[in-house]
């Protein structure tokens, strides 16, 4: 390539990517989920998540980890059919009371990987 289209391609290539990612998208994040973060609950059937945005398909993780990393929950997250920002894992079998993180990831619009914790914690019968 001339000089000449070597920069022309470049131009054209930061264009493209500048476009690809607006930097005045909000950032992907959790609007709530249940259990709420720092609520005491009895043992949930599953941990829902409602983010602010439908998140990039096949990017949302999300692991419930008990407090002392006895016990690792990994589920398939399962994305709501009518509320794509909507996602669930479902938790097999009763929880111990215990304090549980639940860590998820996901990637919104702008390409950014958005990875956040909170916890919750399942009383004593
Ligand atoms: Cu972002």
């Amino acid at each position: 390539m001339t000089n000449l289209r070597v920069a022309a391609f470049s131009a054209a290539l930061f264009l493209t990517l500048a476009a690809a990612v607006p930097s005045t998208l909000p950032h992907f994040g959790l609007s709530k989920s249940m259990p709420e973060a720092g609520s005491t609950v009895a043992s949930p059937e599953e941990v829902r998540l409602w983010f602010t945005q439908v998140p990039q398909e096949g990017t949302v993780q999300i692991r419930v980890v008990e407090a002392d990393d006895a016990g690792v929950h990994v589920m398939d997250a399962v994305q709501d059919e009518t509320d794509g920002r909507v996602f669930s894992v479902v938790l097999h079998g009763t929880l111990p009371p215990a304090a549980y993180t639940v860590s998820w990831r996901g990637m919104g619009e702008d390409g950014h990987v958005i990875r956040e914790t909170f916890e919750f914690t399942v009383a004593a019968h």
